[in-house]
């Protein structure tokens, strides 16, 4: 799905009147104040525990630091190293998955979950999202699997941890995140009922329903929503964008908002249940559409969502080595040879010439000129910024035309070679070794509007202090500069 724009509209009126003149209800201020003061006792019990003691933390070095009830004043840490983790999930859950996710939540621990429903590239967006609200409501992040949805329907999942590095990101947090697959047993098929809040319906006037999801029902969870008040939206009343600021959302997190705004649930579709939000896994139906301040904020460097999380959510150990035996292979690498650096170019064809309207797609899409002089302008950046000659490029596509990729290795660009990945890997394997390649390299150049392009030169300049550069395309003239 590319990415719209809708660059220049501001939120003028924060909020509705209904909001203003909302009346809190007393009990749940009184509900609400007594869980603020346990809560600050917790927390301030805690913090002394933790200053009190000498840290033996070690980031840098990827040492682990055993967690502080296991530690024994005696022996001192006599567990493994890189065996157990601060913020491991076996401290945020009772146990191993069970057959119903609440008998696996811990009572004083509150959770946050929300589901997927688009292109790859945009659920791990919608992901970052929900990790990013999970920070802003103190909850702990309950994350589901990717769904195939552009990968073919008959495709099986793939887990989050299978792509992203969960440890790493816990670490690089200092916050715990669970999957559900470590919170509800995978096989299990007991249909438990739970009350979500409904984000689409009061964002958008085009569909009157919860957006749907795929995530649900492979989690066995029949789910009764709850409309949203239409004053998240960032933009209020504008009907041509659907984003959610992400502190309007953070406040149903709460006991005081919650309450206000509790009423009148749909029925779940399947066994018919009427549930006011649940207060203990709070949940959303779809967050793709979540910015701070801007539409489609991932394309900005100040993106909060990005610098809190996206840019610590590293792919797998396995996955990186992965895609770097991919490249060796591509550019030629000797076994006793280091893997050169290189420009990654990800140009995003297929259902974008969707969007070429009347424009015949030959003139709509960049062609290969354009995207050279894109390269030069990186590899120029490369030299006078950072003294680097890279003469390696790779481009990933989602193109066929096999004419089209002569004129790519005619430039002495490198193709990567997925003629088996599927038959080795699995399906999901030729666009995440794609996605890790893009990300890897010490230059980028990719395609406006493609949120697979936005997130490969969010990770190129987070990661590697690269150079990246989008080509814009839709007419022949798109680029010209
Ligand atoms: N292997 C590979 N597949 C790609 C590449 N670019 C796009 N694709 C495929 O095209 C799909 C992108 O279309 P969507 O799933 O609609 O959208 P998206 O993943 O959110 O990303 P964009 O459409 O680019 O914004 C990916 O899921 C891939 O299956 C690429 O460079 N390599
Ligand atoms: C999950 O459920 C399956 C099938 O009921 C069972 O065989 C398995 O042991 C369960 N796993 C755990 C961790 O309980
Ligand atoms: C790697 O091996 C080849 C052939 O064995 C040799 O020509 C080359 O110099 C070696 N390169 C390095 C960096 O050692
Ligand atoms: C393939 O690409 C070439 C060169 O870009 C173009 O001339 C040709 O029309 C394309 N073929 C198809 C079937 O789209």
């Amino acid at each position: 799905m590319p990415h719209g724009s809708t660059k220049g509209h501001r939120n003028m009126v924060p909020f509705d009147s209904d909001v203003l003149f909302a009346k809190l209800r007393r009990r749940y201020v009184f509900v609400g104040c007594f869980s603020l003061v346990g809560v600050s006792i917790i927390s301030l019990f805690a913090s002394t525990l933790w200053t009190l003691r000498p840290s033996t933390y070690a980031l840098a070095d990827g040492g682990m630091e055993t967690p502080q009830h296991l530690e024994n004043d005696a022996t001192t840490v006599s567990v493994p190293a890189q065996a157990v983790q601060r913020f491991d999930s076996q401290f945020y859950l009772r146990g191993p998955p069970t057959d119903r996710f609440r008998d696996n939540l811990r009572p004083e621990v509150k959770y946050i979950s929300s589901w997927i429903s688009a292109g790859w590239t945009n659920d791990v967006m919608t992901y970052i999202n929900l990790i990013y609200l999970g920070i802003l409501t103190d909850r702990v992040p309950v994350i589901g699997m990717f769904t195939p949805s552009h990968i073919g329907g008959h495709i099986p999942p793939i887990d989050f941890g299978e792509v992203f590095d969960v440890p790493r990101l816990r670490e690089l947090m200092q916050k715990p995140l669970v999957e559900w697959h470590e919170v509800k047993n995978r096989s299990s098929d007991v249909v438990e009922e739970l009350g979500c809040w409904n984000v689409w319906e009061a964002v958008q006037d085009r569909e009157h329903n919860p957006r749907a999801s795929s995530v649900t029902g492979r989690l066995n969870l029949d789910i009764s929503y709850t409309k949203l008040p239409t004053w998240i939206k960032l933009i209020p009343r504008y009907e041509h964008d659907p984003h959610a600021s992400f502190s309007a959302l953070a406040t149903f997190g709460f006991p005081e908002t919650r309450a206000e705004y509790s009423v009148d649930p749909r029925e779940s579709p399947q066994k018919h249940v009427k549930l006011p939000p649940d207060e203990q896994m709070l949940c959303y139906d779809y967050l793709y559409y979540t910015c701070a301040h801007q539409p489609y904020e991932y394309d900005y460097d100040y993106s909060p969502a990005w610098l809190f999380v996206g840019q610590y959510m590293h792919w797998t150990p396995w996955l990186e080595n992965l895609a770097d035996s991919y490249v060796r292979k591509a550019l030629g690498t000797q076994d006793n040879e280091s893997t050169p650096p290189w420009i990654g170019i990800h140009i995003r064809h297929g259902d974008f010439a969707d969007w070429c309207g009347g424009v015949p797609v030959a003139d709509c899409f960049a062609p290969i000129s354009v995207i050279k002089r894109r390269v030069e302008d990186v590899k120029q950046e490369l030299l006078e910024r950072k003294g680097l000659v890279v003469n390696h490029v790779i481009m990933t596509s989602d193109e066929r035309n096999a004419t089209w990729w002569e004129s790519v290795t005619a430039e002495g660009w490198y193709g990567i070679d997925h003629s088996n990945t599927v038959e080795l890997y699995g399906a999901w394997y030729p666009v995440l070794i794609d996605a890790v390649i893009q990300s890897g390299g010490v230059g980028f150049v990719g395609t406006d509007r493609s949120t697979m392009s936005i997130l490969a030169r969010r990770r190129v300049q987070s990661w590697r202090d690269g150079v990246a550069r989008i080509v814009k395309w839709g007419t022949p003239e798109a680029d010209n500069h």
